[in-house]
């Protein structure tokens, strides 16, 4: 397999399902909501995954398609090669905003990740990696990184975390809040990824997200030493929705054992 063939593949159909989106906001979005009303959907979501779809059955027909919005047929393994995609990551930041939001898409061949993809739309920066080769901001190198203190972090969460949840004990991460040197809250998964393993950030939790929000970015993750895994320091499931920690090496431990108590 040439995975330099499909990266350029993957880079120019990216670059040119941006330029579509950017190109939508001349007319209307129509906004849905999906299993709650702050989830929310658009037609162009929609449009966008279609347009992946038909590009890669045209590139590589055997090729299996997991998206969010659900456009592909259904995928139950991931055996062979698979491309998982979220066509807008971030859509409320999309649509209210129309800004800070990614389409991020991963390339795995028997779940084992190869080419990865973060791309902010409005900035039209490109975060990507090639499996065993390295990772990149556009054209520059993205180096290892390097250790950190708990106490000079900056990590992503939103803020609900800090109030009583059903899924982990807020006080101690009220106690996190505390020790770090900052918190951020962007809105988009794959955003929170590209920062934290571009170093901008240097963790970034969830309580649940699906394959399609972290593929591309964990396998940027593994070229930059970013240590991404569910709650129980496992590795996400890629066919169900699962608990997310990424974060910069050195602190991705202390994070899970003292401050993430799930109830
Ligand atoms: P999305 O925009 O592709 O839905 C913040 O909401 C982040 O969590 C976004 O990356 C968003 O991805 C993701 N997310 C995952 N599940 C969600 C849900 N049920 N409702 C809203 N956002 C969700
Ligand atoms: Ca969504
Ligand atoms: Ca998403
Ligand atoms: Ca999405």
């Amino acid at each position: 397999m040439d995975l330099h063939r499909i990266d350029e593949f993957a880079k120019e159909m990216i670059f040119e399902a941006g330029k579509r989106i950017r190109d939508a906001f001349s007319y209307e979005l129509k906004v849905e909501t999906k299993s709650d009303a702050n989830d929310l959907v658009t037609n162009i979501d929609r449009e966008t995954e279609l347009f992946f779809i038909e590009k890669i059955n045209a590139f590589a027909p055997h090729h299996k398609i997991i998206g969010e919005e659900g456009m592909g047929e259904k995928v139950e393994s991931l055996d062979g090669p698979v491309w998982i995609i979220d066509p807008i990551d971030g859509t409320m930041n999309f649509v209210k905003q129309h800004r800070h939001f990614m389409i991020t898409i991963g390339f795995f061949v028997n779940g084992i990740g190869k080419l990865g993809y973060i791309f902010d739309v409005m900035r039209e920066d490109l975060f990507y990696a090639i499996a065993d080769e390295g990772a990149w901001y556009n054209d520059s190198p993205l180096r290892k990184l390097k250790p950190i203190d708990i106490k000079e972090a900056v990590i992503g969460i939103n803020a609900s975390w800090v109030t009583p949840n059903r899924r982990v004990n807020h006080e101690k991460i009220i106690d996190l809040v505390k020790t770090v040197r900052g918190t951020r809250s962007y809105g988009s998964a794959a955003m929170e990824i590209a920062f934290v393993v571009s170093g901008k950030l240097d963790a970034y939790l969830s309580m649940r997200l699906s394959p399609w929000d972290i593929g591309g970015g964990i396998i940027i993750a593994k070229e930059v030493g970013a240590v991404a895994t569910n709650f129980q320091g496992e590795k996400f499931d890629l066919l169900s929705t699962d608990t997310f920690i990424i974060a910069n090496p050195s602190i991705h431990p202390l994070i899970l054992e003292q401050y993430i108590e799930e109830k």
